[in-house]
């Protein structure tokens, strides 16, 4: 008892990151910076959304907003939290919409997940032209077919009549059973397309993807390609995907192309999550991904070779020997990663990198040990420990009052807060 109570103030935070604090908040799950357009202050440049979850069949769940969390440094628990949705059904990863969507601010949420009662799920967009308001519209008709689940959306023009489609994986798991989806929804274009419901899907390709997907443009053969890698946890598989179509059209899947980068995971390893960018700093975009496992998960980069559709993808292993304590089955660690710079006007070196040790309760951020493009070491930095039974969820990590040092918020699902950190001295 002594230990837990031990574990339950933050460890030692190593060297640079400060404890500022906690704030209450349920079941805290996936954060998503958001950037103001033209703020007016810098302390009103980010702000962050926070989905929370119960995996409790037929209740309902929040998705919370934190709005200008950096003029609340030196006070977290005094932050402007508020809800900005209700009736979710186990909401995933919430992300930004790009304004040149719809011409107003908004987020995607994709909701549903893997218990029955909870695993309806779809594509949401929150209106938040009028803050006190937002409006929900389900772009994915959930009662469409079977329950499927989607947890991130890219924006991205399909069919080449000017508006953004919304590309996305959804995916079905009933035990060993899984039928998933990599797909876009056509924009329905019109007044207001954020307010239409049932967008028309159309499928690229079956069982390979099903959560995560990251964009990057990448040269090969003289041409540029607007590449989109993705994530099967379930699958098992990590692939990227690539229109031969000369104005970069997807709307015809004889002129799309996939790679499959690797999918020789051991055991109960699954892919989680990439990040796309340049880790070591040699000039060309690697690929940060975390493998999530019961009892050896680990953090690595895949170098992009200089043909993506051809060459060898070298792997780097970062760090390993993360496992789950939570007790859950299906349980896992690492969660998702992130790059960041603990001062933001010092970003000509390798970048630092803030990972979420999800079922092992705990977060991590690691710092490089040499600038030298070969080496990939890295000096691991406990962040937190909340000890067994505990699942820490996705951070976010920005300068939040502007003074030029990296702010780091991390949710504790288990736990019900979310804690803040601070580079700045
Ligand atoms: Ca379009
Ligand atoms: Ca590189
Ligand atoms: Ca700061």
């Amino acid at each position: 008892m002594l230990l837990l109570l031990c574990l339950m103030v933050p460890l030692a935070s190593g060297q640079g990151l400060r404890y500022l604090g906690e704030i209450r908040a349920r079941q805290a799950g996936f954060s998503a910076l958001y950037e103001h357009p033209d703020p007016s202050d810098p302390s009103e440049r980010y702000s962050f959304a926070l989905s929370t979850f119960s995996p409790v069949p037929l209740t309902q769940d929040d998705l919370l907003w934190f709005q200008y969390p950096g003029k609340y440094l030196d006070n977290i628990a005094g932050m402007d939290q508020r809800v900005l949705l209700s009736g979710l059904q186990w909401p995933r990863e919430p992300g930004q919409v790009p304004l040149d969507v719809f011409g107003y601010e908004a987020l995607a949420q994709p909701d549903g997940f893997l218990v029955p009662g909870k695993n309806v799920g779809g594509v949401g967009i929150v209106d938040l032209s009028d803050w006190e308001s937002p409006v929900y519209t389900d772009i994915t008709n959930r009662n469409r077919d079977d329950p499927y689940f989607y947890h991130r959306v890219q924006w991205k023009d399909a069919d080449g009549d000017g508006d953004k489609d919304a590309f996305t994986c959804k995916a079905f798991v009933d035990g060993d059973f899984v039928d998933s989806a990599f797909m876009w929804y056509e924009n329905p274009g019109g007044n207001d397309p954020g307010r239409e419901p049932d967008w028309t899907p159309n499928i690229i390709s079956s069982n390979d993807c099903d959560t995560m997907t990251a964009t990057a443009t990448l040269s090969a053969g003289g041409q540029d390609y607007n590449v989109i890698f993705t994530v099967g946890y379930f699958n098992d598989k990590f692939s990227v995907y690539w229109t031969t179509d000369p104005e970069d059209r997807w709307d015809d899947n004889s002129l799309i192309e996939s790679r499959l980068i690797d999918a020789n995971l051991p055991g109960d390893d699954h892919f989680f999550d990439v990040e796309i960018v340049d880790v070591n700093k040699d000039g060309r975009l690697d690929l940060l991904v975390t493998i999530n496992s019961v009892t050896d998960g680990s953090l690595v980069v895949y170098e992009i070779p200089d043909d993506f559709r051809t060459g060898e993808y070298v792997q780097h292993v970062l760090a390993d020997g993360y496992f789950s304590r939570s007790g859950l089955q299906g349980g896992g660690s690492p969660g998702q990663a992130m790059t960041f710079y603990p001062q933001t006007s010092e970003n000509s070196g390798k970048p630092w990198i803030l990972m979420s040790g999800d079922d092992e309760g705990t977060c991590y951020y690691f710092s490089p040990v040499s600038e030298d493009p070969s080496s990939w070491e890295y000096e691991e930095h406990l962040i937190l420990d909340r000890g067994p039974s505990n699942i820490v969820g996705k951070p976010v990590v920005a300068d939040f009052d502007g003074d030029g040092y990296s702010d780091v918020f991390v949710p504790l699902w288990s736990a019900g807060y979310v804690q803040g950190y601070t580079f700045a001295p």
